[in-house]
């Protein structure tokens, strides 16, 4: 009779841990609160300033970044894997944790895909919808070096969060043609409203309401190649944390002038973010949840 109890007690724990949402994101235990200088061009991250940056690799070659926004759950972009789907999934890994590609580290988590879900309307002519879901194979584990990222819940609740610094981060190379390089580089960027990104001078046009620009009007910080699928992310000061505002996604080339980077805006994908994480749990874990239901059934029906 003694051990219904800690029964209870043990498959209520792992039952909450594995239905209760992520309440906790978009903070960074290392790295201060984002400075007020002006960053021209990129320079080196410091650690862990940017824990929810994954390094998405092919054959243990970086290929493109995503953003952690749940434990089992990586956002980067459609264009990373619509062509590539010839290629067997395990030669993908995702690595968290991770600063420097040829050393990763003791920090760095490294995990299998088991489930790529890209979104239905992406257009691979216009770039629109151009957002995909990776699920793990298993879990990250949160550390210093390993967060989660916040997502907006809608445009009005990007709008509202009224963010003071935005910055751009990842692997790709610093110049247009360029190489990749080995350290994480982070870039201070600004939001540009979609109105002036598609004057005639600038992208005329093109930047549809599932889009975002950020860069600054000089060209003088910006994504490039490699830098693909990984985070635009914002720091709100009401809330003292980050959200991934953007998913890098295309440019007219890097850094030229009236030509900024182009991103996914995440609010415009809430709602699809939302269920296609619901509709497709990974069949393990309903597994243990179907399991821990269990013994929580049997231990209320011993009392
Ligand atoms: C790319 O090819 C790419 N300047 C990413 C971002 C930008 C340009 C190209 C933005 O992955």
């Amino acid at each position: 009779m003694e051990f219904k109890a800690p029964l209870l007690f043990v498959s209520a724990l792992c039952l909450s841990a594995l239905t209760s949402p992520q309440d906790s994101c978009g903070q960074r235990r290392l790295a201060a609160t984002p400075g007020w200088s002006r960053i021209v061009g990129g320079r080196e991250a410091p650690e862990g300033a940017w824990p929810w940056q994954v390094s998405i690799q092919i054959r243990s070659r970086h290929h493109c970044s995503g953003t952690i926004v749940s434990s089992l759950w990586v956002l980067t972009a459609t264009h990373c894997f619509h062509k590539f789907l010839g290629i067997s999934r395990r030669h993908f890994r995702v690595l968290a944790g991770l600063r420097v590609l040829s050393a990763p580290g003791g920090q760095t988590q490294v995990r299998s895909i088991s489930a790529v879900k890209m979104h239905e309307d992406y257009d691979d002519v216009t770039s629109d919808n151009d957002v995909t879901l990776l699920l793990l194979s298993s879990p990250f584990n949160f550390t210093d070096h390993v967060q989660p990222a916040c997502t907006p819940q809608n445009v009005t609740h990007e709008i509202n969060l009224n963010f003071s610094h935005c910055f751009i981060s990842g692997w790709g190379s610093t110049q247009y043609k360029g190489r990749l390089v080995n350290r994480l580089q982070e870039a201070e960027v600004e939001l540009i409203d979609r109105r002036t990104c598609n004057l005639i001078t600038w992208y005329d046009g093109f930047i549809t309401e599932n889009m975002i620009c950020a860069g600054l009007e000089s060209g003088a910080a910006d994504s490039c190649q490699g830098d693909s699928g990984g985070p635009l992310q914002c720091y709100s000061e009401d809330e003292d944390r980050f959200y991934v505002v953007g998913v890098t996604s295309f440019g007219y080339e890097c850094g030229l002038p009236l030509r900024p980077g182009v991103y996914a805006r995440t609010s415009r994908f809430a709602g699809w973010l939302k269920t296609s994480q619901a509709a497709s749990a990974s069949a393990a874990h309903r597994a243990k949840l179907t399991l821990i239901s269990g013994l929580l059934s049997a231990a209320l029906l011993l009392l």
